[in-house]
């Protein structure tokens, strides 16, 4: 139930709000010290600008004082939004949480990040944030998982914390935040809160007028609570007064440019304009005269947001209504610091002088700028014992959670069949059993459950959701092969089409024994090519070490007559280069059981990660073979499908769904080169960090084992031939040719697909067995004229 005003009221009498008012002021001081500090105290060897917000951190200051000692209960899970940082890591300093010599090297290597960080700051951040607007959503897929874990009793004894994002105004100019707000109704998320540091500013400039109404009922529509958190206690005392209705429409109707600009200039400018605007309403010349220039300032720049009894009894209203709740806060960017209000403060920096006289005000001597009860009316043991009381202090340091056992998978039987084709029988498999493995994993899919063969595990298991929900087709008895009921113990999510949700879904699920006490396994399906629309959140999710396997199917130009806009060509390129993420794109069934079986553990491994499987459509012939003389290799990247004579000549090397043409160019080739190899590339990516941190290895001292790829090139001539060949962009594969310096020929896509049948794509597209024989040609006519054997043609 929310609290009334007056409840709200009596709770907060017992509030030592001075004192929360000096902690205020004090984390003011140390934040923007921290960035003072490290742009023109320490010492810079590069010449570059330091940077950091310190408007950005005034804006926030009292919304994260109020938040943090004392909103916040130990459970609750934040997300500060990115430029507070500052301010963010001086409430830990003062809470004995974050050490001195983090602040001072704010921004330097090892020290305090400039944007909060769960993996580097060592102040125990919930979520990361730096890119603006994915904090905010990650809270809301938070308690979406929260909830997930305590509907399964995975977290039992532990109290259910709140979701929160201290987010900046401009943040809600990202569609993710919109996407997620839907998804949420469409969950019945709750007990999140939003507080939005309304400062009316951004980076370039000010926000437009009236924004606060488009939240209000895009919120309110959405099944939000909106409460605005607009005037602070002066002014609702001076709006009693007689003018005080006229003073209020001033403020309401106040362009925010103007309402800047006067907050810049300071009082005499807003006697100047109130005077003119509103001088002949009854009362308001005796309210001018009461107030000098610095007491009008304090008024006029006496928002809610700025405001600690306003805040707290704003906060406290809520009672235990777990509505989500949306605080539209008024602040001043820069508030209380001599850039408050300018529209190009973002970035802006007090100079020495103005750290001089600031420093001054906060009665800050030299030498002591980094004392806890520096500048405080209170004693340290008055401080401390205020500080040791505060509910968030009392938060339990982070652990671990068990690790689930993973038994191998069985690959699934069939002569022919496709990897996508593969991985829903394994996971129905799963599905079927018991297993604690099973009881874990949670799958997701923005809207693509069916395409990506996942329905038959979401038969099994059902779909995740508050309260049941039944399959009405099922009850009306439609035939058909999906049942859709829902409910608390379901382990599907069901997503709208939206990869950024996905992302940031797989990114919570993922963090779950982090943020929750409760691991899980997530599994997240969607098409390759739609990789690229959530690839902010796909590497957000990565930064924060969160531990999800992402599923990518249909992939490539295989997908032939669904046509180039389904084609996905790049993405091996994000499978190699994004940090935190294994990729791997088997062909075969026996091949992609391994992998999972090894994903599911990588994702629990302390220095483990999430997976990336890039998975195909298309049927292919499966092979009959003892897997465990290859199982390792296949975790390691590569295998010889068709092993070379020593010292052959020639070699193919193949990634993913193509292995039926790199088999038949193959056998082509044996006619004319016997020994040559057939190269199967599970992983690029595994091959490819082996073989960089041998490489790293050989630089620092000798006795260093060859890396994998390097053991499988060895068995070539060293002036041997590569092909490689993929369904996606050959970049993936040409380093290949620097291992063991072979010269190559790299086959891939590396233009836009078509629609089109495999024949004529394959070829169209140059990987084709045809392809990959005139590529073969290539190498080898080279070597021979290398070897003297031939002579070059005329130009
Ligand atoms: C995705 C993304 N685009 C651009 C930026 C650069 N950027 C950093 S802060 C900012 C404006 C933030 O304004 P707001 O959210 O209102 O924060 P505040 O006014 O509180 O500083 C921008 C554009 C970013 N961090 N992330
Ligand atoms: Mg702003």
């Amino acid at each position: 139930m929310p609290r009334t005003k007056a409840d709200a009221r009596t709770i907060l009498s017992n509030v030592d709000i001075p004192t929360l008012e000096a902690l205020e002021r004090k984390i003011l001081w140390l934040s923007s010290w921290m960035i003072h500090n490290a742009n023109h105290v320490r010492e810079s060897r590069d010449g570059l600008k330091v940077g950091g917000h310190q408007s950005s951190c005034a804006s926030a200051a009292t919304l994260l004082t109020a938040l943090y000692l004392h909103s916040l209960r130990p459970e609750d899970r934040v997300a500060v939004k990115p430029h507070a940082a500052p301010v963010f890591h001086a409430i830990q300093y003062l809470l004995g949480r974050q050490d001195l010599a983090k602040l001072q090297d704010f921004r330097a290597l090892g020290g305090a990040q400039s944007y909060p960080s769960r993996t580097k700051d060592t102040d125990d951040v919930d979520f990361s944030t730096g890119s603006v607007g994915l904090g905010v959503g990650a809270t809301l897929f938070g308690a979406m998982v929260r909830d997930y874990v305590h509907h399964h009793g995975l977290a039992e004894g532990r109290p259910n914390g709140r979701l929160v994002a201290l987010m900046g105004d401009a943040e809600l100019d990202e569609g993710n935040v919109f996407e997620a707000l839907l998804e949420g109704w469409k969950h019945d998320v709750r007990n999140l809160w939003w507080v939005i540091d309304y400062n009316r500013q951004s980076l370039d400039g000010v926000v437009h007028d009236y924004l606060f109404q488009r939240i209000k009922d895009f919120f309110g529509t959405v099944g939000w609570n909106v409460v605005e958190l607009k005037y602070g206690k002066l002014q609702e005392a001076a709006f009693q007064r007689p003018g005080g209705d006229a003073l209020r429409k001033w403020i309401d109707e106040c362009p925010n440019q103007l309402y800047s600009a006067l907050t810049f200039q300071g009082g005499d400018a807003w006697r100047n304009h109130l005077a003119a605007d509103i001088g002949d309403v009854a009362g308001i010349k005796a309210l001018l005269d009461d107030h000098d220039d610095a007491a009008l300032h304090r008024l006029m720049t006496n928002l809610g947001g700025h405001d600690m009894s306003a805040t707290l009894e704003a906060f406290a209203d809520v009672g235990d209504d777990d509505t989500p709740q949306c605080f539209v806060a008024y602040t001043i960017k820069g508030f209380n610091t001599p850039l408050a209000g300018h529209k190009d403060n973002h970035s802006g920096l007090m100079n020495i002088e103005q750290m001089t006289s600031f420093k001054e005000s906060h009665a800050i001597r030299d030498g002591h700028e980094w004392d806890v009860a520096e500048g405080l009316d209170l004693s340290e043991d008055t401080l401390k014992a205020f500080l040791a009381d505060v509910p968030f202090a009392q938060r339990p340091a982070r652990e671990t959670s068990p690790k689930i056992p993973v038994a191998a998978l069985p690959a699934p039987a069939g002569a022919r069949m496709s990897t996508q084709e593969a991985f829903g029988q394994i996971l129905n498999d799963l599905g079927r059993g018991d297993s604690e493995l099973a009881s874990r994993i949670v799958t997701t899919t923005p809207d693509v459950t069916v395409t990506t063969n996942m329905a038959g595990w979401v038969n099994q298991r059902g779909l995740f959701h508050h309260e049941d929900t039944a399959d009405v087709f099922r009850e009306e008895q439609v035939p058909s092969a999906f049942k859709w009921s829902a409910g608390p113990k379901g382990q599907h999510i069901e997503l709208g089409i939206a990869e950024n949700n996905l992302f940031l879904l797989l990114a919570a699920l993922g963090l779950s024994d982090k943020l929750f006490g409760a691991r899980l396994l997530p599994v997240g399906a969607l098409y390759d090519p739609f990789i690229a629309r959530g690839l902010d959140s796909l590497n957000y999710a990565c930064y924060q070490d969160a531990r999800f396997m992402a599923v990518a199917t249909p992939s490539g130009i295989t997908l032939a007559p669904e046509g180039g806009a389904h084609q996905s060509i790049n993405s091996p390129l994000i499978g190699l280069s994004q940090p935190g993420l294994t990729s791997f794109e088997p062909a075969y069934a026996d091949e992609l059981a391994h992998i999972m079986g090894w994903g599911f553990e990588h994702m629990q491994a302390d220095n483990g990660g999430s997976i990336y499987l890039r998975l195909s459509t298309l049927a292919i012939d499966q092979p009959k073979r003892d897997f465990a003389t290859i199982a390792d290799d296949v975790l390691a990247g590569a295998y010889w499908l068709r092993e070379p004579a020593p010292g052959a000549e020639l070699a193919i090397a193949y990634t993913g769904v193509i292995a039926p043409e790199a088999i038949a160019a193959h056998e082509a080739l044996l006619e004319d080169i016997p020994g040559a190899g057939l190269l199967a590339v599970t992983s690029a990516d595994r091959l490819y960090r082996d073989w960089q941190a041998a490489t790293r290895a050989h630089v620092n001292g000798p006795g260093v084992a060859p890396s994998h790829i390097e053991r499988l090139l060895g068995r070539l001539a060293p002036d041997a031939g590569l092909v490689t060949v993929l369904d996606g962009h050959p970049a993936t594969l040409t380093w290949l040719g620097g291992v063991a310096r072979h010269d190559i020929a790299a086959l891939g896509v590396e233009n836009f697909g078509q629609s089109g049948d495999l024949p004529d794509l394959y070829r169209t597209h140059g990987i084709d067995a045809d392809a990959i024989l005139d590529g073969a040609a290539a190498v080898i006519t080279r070597r021979m004229r290398r070897r003297g054997a031939l002579r070059p043609t005329a130009a």
